[in-house]
């Protein structure tokens, strides 16, 4: 991996409280990936690169909810606790928001669906972007599918994600689906050695 530096972005994907275990839509083990991901934030801010958080931010009687027929409990209700950042997340005032799914009527996994997020990387010159967040097989994928589709070149954390795991498996088939979509698949570790590597 070449070291971090300027033209890269990091996006952390959708650490709200609802993905987090305890939460409404909980995660297994979502809890783990939040000190690595706060490792990475203080290594972006050391060297003044752009932070995105993204957020899962729906209406109430969102399509995706299990009573109007989707696939989910009610989750990450736009203003709600669940729909917070995870406390623990080192979340800092210029970091750019990007709410995603917030109409009634569409889901959207990809933060790069419906939101402004590909135009914001371009206007700050991004031209690599790391991915860390939940979840793997859901938004995690399709934001890394996307990214790459925009032209991006994408790093996914694969310590700094974790997957729901509907079926066994989804999320090792996930990070297997972007590899072979050109992503790179690299960790917090490797990449923190590389930026604190002597020019
Ligand atoms: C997500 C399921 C439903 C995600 C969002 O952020 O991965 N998963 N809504
Ligand atoms: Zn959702």
């Amino acid at each position: 991996m070449q070291a971090p530096g300027p033209g890269d972005a990091l996006l952390v994907v959708d650490v709200q409280n609802d993905f987090l275990p305890g939460g409404a839509l909980g995660i297994r083990g979502g809890d783990a990936i939040v000190g690595p991901i706060n490792r990475l934030l203080a290594a972006w801010r050391a060297r003044g690169l752009p932070v995105f958080l993204s957020r899962d931010w729906h209406p109430d009687g969102h399509c995706s909810f299990a009573a109007q027929g989707g696939p989910w409990p009610v989750h990450c209700v736009a203003g709600t606790r669940g729909a917070e950042f995870a406390a623990p997340l080192s979340i800092a005032a210029d970091d750019l928001v990007i709410s995603k799914a917030t109409r009634v009527d569409k889901d959207a996994y990809s933060a790069l669906d419906g939101t402004p997020l590909a135009e914001a990387l371009r206007a700050r010159g991004v031209k690599r972007l790391f991915i860390a967040g939940l979840a793997t097989d859901y938004c995690v994928r399709a934001t890394g599918r996307d990214a790459r589709a925009a032209g991006l070149d994408v790093v996914v954390l694969k310590d700094a994600v974790c997957a729901v795991d509907v079926q066994p498996g989804d999320g090792d088939r996930a990070l297997d689906e972007l590899a072979a979509e050109g992503c790179e698949l690299s960790t917090t570790g490797a990449t923190l050695r590389e930026m604190e590597a002597p020019a």
